[in-house]
């Protein structure tokens, strides 16, 4: 008998509504497809939501645990698995203390509602800080933008600042952002492509700043094919023109912008010639992306990696934040908004926001580097330094680590470290569907319950909708043998090790249930889970609010977001000082060709989706898009391969000619490698051009060399 059931999709985290069908007898998924009754989504699914039945029912889909013995595996039961795991990790603390234990949590665990907060939990329960999490790896330049802005990056904005409005928005402009394909959150996600040709439909004017042509470029106003790694250039060349050109918000500027002056003394040099020379984009144009975009009515600056990833990313979302502000956008119908949440705990009116330190307690033992606190109580430490750590000799050396939902070996930078890192370990677990390459090094390899398998929420995400909208779905089918949930991962060890677990609503004397967990995270909203429940589609409980955070919710002493913050003025000066460089090349002397720059593919998620045949009929690796005419240069052609070298590593890739890719510039996904694809990460190094304030690596805009292969 086959029954279709309401759920949302967490392939992503975008968490589209869709319709199973499932023959109930046999537990079998056969199709999913998008909910039209879903407010949110209405009915949207990408191909990776659509092939989300072949991932389930995957013939390599690990269906129990997995324990090497002797170079081979051997399946074991999962209470088996965790009681040898908890046994080891005790004996690993008690021997190195509880620093020699560390957790890498990311995508995979993320998209369910309890995944990570349990595994973090029980992290602090161990008594360890070395919680690190792919944020880190990603745009950690929000936190320190943010504090730097706004004082403190517990703003009820949100790191990004708050929910884009497009609805009521006159003009749009994305930087380093391509949400039509990676559905980036706030921007706003779901079906991306149709709202924004609806905005365009009723008149919104839309602006793109990217090296590339991409779809959304080509229907754009304008765009700004700018030179990758120099947007902070580009962006204070606008800035520029918006303050001599009287374009901003006055009263707005007035009430709520402190340090116009330092800002515009730091940008008076940012000639739009000098821009131009440096960016390649043309003077004119320069201009008119400023006064476009400071003469609409209302509308928002997004950025996304391309800005996150890239040189001065730090800076970079300081001035787009800034932009933002000149205009008069935060905050304001069409701009960006608060959403109340419907999870989330509620901003009171006129709250103060909490403060938070920029930079926690505890230290890496490499870089100088240290802990980030993303929200009160939350610190991460930077992933880049994880290789590190566990290679450098002394006290406090990690030995243990838990990758719960994650592929450091596809997706961390210096992937050769990262490998003789992780082989390294006393006790390396991997909590994975599927064998991946991480998981191929681990001692344990823990499946989950597919998403399908599991009730949820929308938690996670609470924030971030265009709307406050809120789901819950049950399990849709039953799963496989005696696999978990994401959020037993925690509870179980923490259980089986004698720590107790400090999550209010949950006790460690009865093993909740699923619904238990979910409510317990649910507590703090605004709604109460029940009433969620009663809405298999999710609904939309009211609207993101106007006027909510200004000024009260600013933390610096003035009330006002910090325009001309001195960490910020002086790196302004710093960039201006910076040679001019022909070429892929950031300092004088260098001389590369080309830049390689991060984007996303469709039909992959990171290294999610590449073992799907639905979505390997577009790819089964991913290409080195490149200008015809640099490949005409180098005499290749389609399919055949170069070698791309950062100096610190080199790879081979399959070019694919692009005309809209702009020369010099080589556009590459990540996660690939191993049988599929090149793995960009070799070219990148952890301890080379990274961000000194956050170990960030330079993933975007990466000085290369390409050669015919
Ligand atoms: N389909 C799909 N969706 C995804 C993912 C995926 O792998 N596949 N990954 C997810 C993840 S983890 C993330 S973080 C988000 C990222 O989501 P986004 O932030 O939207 O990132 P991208 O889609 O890579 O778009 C970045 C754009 O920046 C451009 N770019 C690169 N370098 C520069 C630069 O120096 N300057 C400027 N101005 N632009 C530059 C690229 O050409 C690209 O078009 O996507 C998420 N969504
Ligand atoms: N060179 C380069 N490196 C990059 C980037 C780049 O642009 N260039 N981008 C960076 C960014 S933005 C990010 S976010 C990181 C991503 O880094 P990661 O989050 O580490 O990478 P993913 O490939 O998304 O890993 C997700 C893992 O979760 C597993 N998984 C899938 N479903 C489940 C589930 O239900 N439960 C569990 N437990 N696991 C599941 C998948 O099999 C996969 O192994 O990579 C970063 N690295
Ligand atoms: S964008 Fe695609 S993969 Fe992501 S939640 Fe929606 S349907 Fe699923
Ligand atoms: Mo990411």
């Amino acid at each position: 008998m086959v029954e279709t059931k309401k759920s949302f999709c967490r392939f992503c985290h975008v968490f589209c509504g869709i319709e199973v069908d499932v023959d109930v007898d046999q537990q079998r998924v056969l199709a999913v497809r998008g909910d039209r009754d879903n407010p949110f989504s209405q009915g949207y699914t990408c191909i990776k939501g659509r092939a989300v039945p072949e991932e389930i029912h995957h013939p390599e889909r690990l269906l129990s645990c997995q324990k090497r013995v002797d170079g081979g595996w051997t399946g074991i039961g999962s209470g088996q698995a965790l009681n040898e795991i908890a046994a080891k990790l005790l004996a690993i603390r008690d021997r190195h203390g509880p620093r020699a234990i560390a957790a890498y949590v990311a995508g995979g665990a993320g998209f369910a509602a309890a995944g990570v907060p349990l595994s973090k939990a029980w992290l602090t329960a161990v008594g360890s800080t070395g919680f690190y999490t792919s944020f880190t790896n990603d745009c950690p330049g929000y936190v320190i933008a943010a504090h730097r802005f706004f004082g403190t990056a517990a703003t009820p904005l949100g790191l990004y600042a708050g929910v884009f409005d497009m609805a009521h928005a006159d003009v749009a402009m994305f930087i380093g952002a391509n949400p039509v394909v990676s559905h980036r959150p706030c921007m706003p996600q779901s079906n991306t492509d149709k709202q924004l040709r609806d905005a365009q439909k009723r008149g919104m004017k839309l602006i793109v700043v990217d090296p590339r042509r991409t779809e959304m470029a080509r229907r754009a106003d304008l765009h700004l094919q700018v030179k990758p790694g120099e947007d902070a250039t580009l962006l204070a060349g606008m800035i520029k023109t918006i303050i001599e050109r009287k374009l901003y918000d006055q009263a707005y500027v007035e009430q709520y912008v402190s340090g116009l002056a330092a800002l515009h003394a730091a940008v008076r040099d940012f000639d739009l010639e000098y821009v131009a020379r440096r960016t390649l984009v043309p003077a004119d144009l320069v201009a008119e992306g400023a006064v476009l975009f400071a003469t609409a009515k209302s509308g928002a600056v997004r950025d996304g990696a391309g800005v996150t990833m890239a040189r001065h990313q730090n800076l970079n979302l300081q001035l787009v934040y800034t932009l933002n502000a000149l205009c008069g956008r935060i905050d304001r119908k069409g701009g960006l908004l608060y959403n109340p949440g419907v999870f989330s705990p509620p901003f009171p009116d006129n709250a103060a926001p909490v403060e938070l330190p920029l930079f926690g307690e505890s230290t890496a033992r490499v870089r100088g580097l240290r802990g980030m606190y993303l929200s009160p109580g939350h610190m991460e430490m930077p992933t880049t330094t994880i290789a590190d750590e566990i290679l450098e000799p002394g006290e406090n050396r990690i030995r243990a680590l838990l990758v719960h939902g994650g592929n450091p070996v596809a997706t961390f930078p210096d992937q050769d470290k990262t490998v003789r890192a992780l082989q390294a370990l006393d006790l390396l677990v991997v909590v994975d569907p599927f064998m991946t390459a991480t998981a191929k090094l681990a001692h344990y390899v823990i499946p989950t319950k597919h998403f399908l398998e599991r009730p949820d929420t929308t938690t996670i995400l609470d924030a971030t909708f265009p709307f406050p909208f809120g789901q819950y779905t049950p399990a849709v089918v039953r799963g496989p043998g005696d696999l978990l949930e994401e959020w037993e991962i925690g509870w179980e060890l923490a259980q089986r090790m004698g720590l107790p677990l400090n999550i209010p609503g949950l006790s460690m004397e009865r093993k909740p249930t699923s619904d238990e967990v979910l409510a317990a995270f649910a507590g703090f909203g605004r709604v109460p889970l029940d009433e969620v429940r009663k809405y298999p589609s999710g609904h939309v409980f009211g609207d993101l609010v106007v006027g909510a955070v200004l000024p009260h919710a600013i933390a610096h002493p003035d009330k006002k977001m910090a325009a001309g913050h001195p960490e910020v003025i002086a790196e302004l000066r710093e960039v201006r000082a910076e040679p001019l460089i022909d070429g892929g090349g950031y300092e004088q002397g260098e001389t590369f060709s080309h830049r390689l720059i991060a984007i996303r593919m469709d039909e992959v998620y990171n290294s999610k989706g590449q073992n799907l045949p639905s979505l390997q009929k577009k790819h089964r690796f991913n290409p080195a898009y490149m200008n015809p005419q640099d490949l005409q240069n180098l005499g290749v052609s389609d399919g055949q391969h170069v070698v791309i070298d950062s100096g610190r590593g080199r790879i081979r890739a399959i070019v694919e000619g692009n005309a809209g890719v702009m020369s010099g510039v080589v556009a590459m996904a990540h996660a690939w490698g191993g049988e599929l694809g090149s793995p960009t990460g070799r070219l990148i190094p952890d301890d080379e051009r990274y961000d000194p304030l956050t170990g960030m690596a330079l993933l975007s805009a990466i000085p290369v060399n390409v050669q015919a292969a």
